[in-house]
């Protein structure tokens, strides 16, 4: 199992009502993604956390560290900040595929298999706001021209409810399906958050196998929550279960990228909570790896539900 973190959260960050923890340079992030036991891959934010790509690969390098993802911010500018991909002025969203297509250039520049992009501006806050025709139609064009755009760099996006919008467009892992095959392009894929899966009411393990069946690509957020708001607590801390069977069906796939940690210390000592959750994490990618998959799915075929209940409670609750 390879563990990486998205860096931001290793610096300062806000909620409405408070600051947490110091800003740092993102040298002084890396440095301490080396000191968190379990991670070396990283999740770096486009623009705002990169120089160019030769200053950024030299730090990975001295600092030995791999390459998760680069995550395009398509939301933190002020002109994106009321939305980018689907809004009806047209220099905002060629300003938004434009940020994005650099973000793919930077990621081929310094070797990072893939970008990410998770619009969440991209919505409407009341009933009567946005023109739904035109947000849709928009999208499939912004988004298309961003995922045609250097293909060997693939173009995942990540589907969440509400946060900073009341109701993001792309407010489930379907919808953004249905984007992602309405553009047509094969390379892409999906950002599989645990956390945005729970609260669009989904289950994560099977929304990645429905990702997979349809013909693209996942990558996993980790995390998780109370299904009302998106926490970012750590993993397995709500939904142990879900987080079992996500990494289950992982496994059943041959998941090989890393699993990317999208959480929030706030009130923790920053070190010590990402320990805890890559520990959780492994700890619970070394227990799928002891079950006995193939009698698992044996069971679901003959729709044994009570011996995989059996299983559930003895091998995964171990009560
Ligand atoms: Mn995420």
């Amino acid at each position: 199992m390879k563990q990486s973190v998205i860096i931001g959260f290793l610096g300062k960050t806000q909620d409405r009502f408070c600051e947490y923890h110091t800003a740092k340079s993102t040298y002084e992030k890396l440095q301490m993604v080396r000191r968190i036991k379990g991670f070396d891959g990283v999740e770096m934010v486009f623009p705002h956390e990169t120089s160019t790509p030769e200053e950024t690969t030299a730090m990975m390098r001295e600092l030995e560290l791999n390459w998760a993802a680069i995550n395009v911010n398509v939301k933190k500018d002020p002109q994106f900040v009321a939305g980018s991909l689907s809004r009806p002025i047209r220099q905002i969203r060629e300003e938004a595929v434009a940020l994005i297509k650099g973000a793919k250039d930077f990621a081929k520049a310094v070797g990072a298999p893939l970008v990410t992009c998770c619009p969440l501006s991209d919505g409407y806050d009341t009933l009567f706001q946005v023109d739904y025709q035109a947000a849709w139609k928009y999208m499939v064009e912004t988004i298309g021209e961003a995922a045609d755009y250097l293909p060997e760099v693939p173009l995942f996006l990540e589907p969440k409810y509400s946060e900073v919008r009341v109701h993001c467009h792309l407010d489930n892992t379907s919808k953004a399906l249905l984007l992602l095959k309405e553009i047509g392009s094969k390379n892409t894929g999906i950002t599989l958050d645990i956390g945005h899966s729970i609260l669009s009411q989904e289950n994560p393990a099977q929304m990645f196998a429905t990702v997979k069946e349809t013909g693209f690509d996942v990558y996993i957020h980790t995390n998780d929550n109370d299904a009302r708001a998106d926490w970012d607590l750590i993993g397995g801390s709500r939904h142990f279960l879900n987080y079992v069977e996500l990494l289950f069906w992982a496994k059943e796939y041959g998941y090989e990228k890393y699993f990317t940690t999208d959480a929030s210390p706030r009130t923790c000592d920053i070190v010590d909570f990402f320990e805890r959750h890559a520990e959780v994490s492994l700890g619970i990618w070394n227990l799928v790896n002891t079950l006995d998959a193939a009698r698992y799915r044996r069971l679901m075929r003959e729709e044994n539900h009570n011996e995989l209940i059996s299983l559930v409670t003895k091998e995964i609750y171990r009560v």
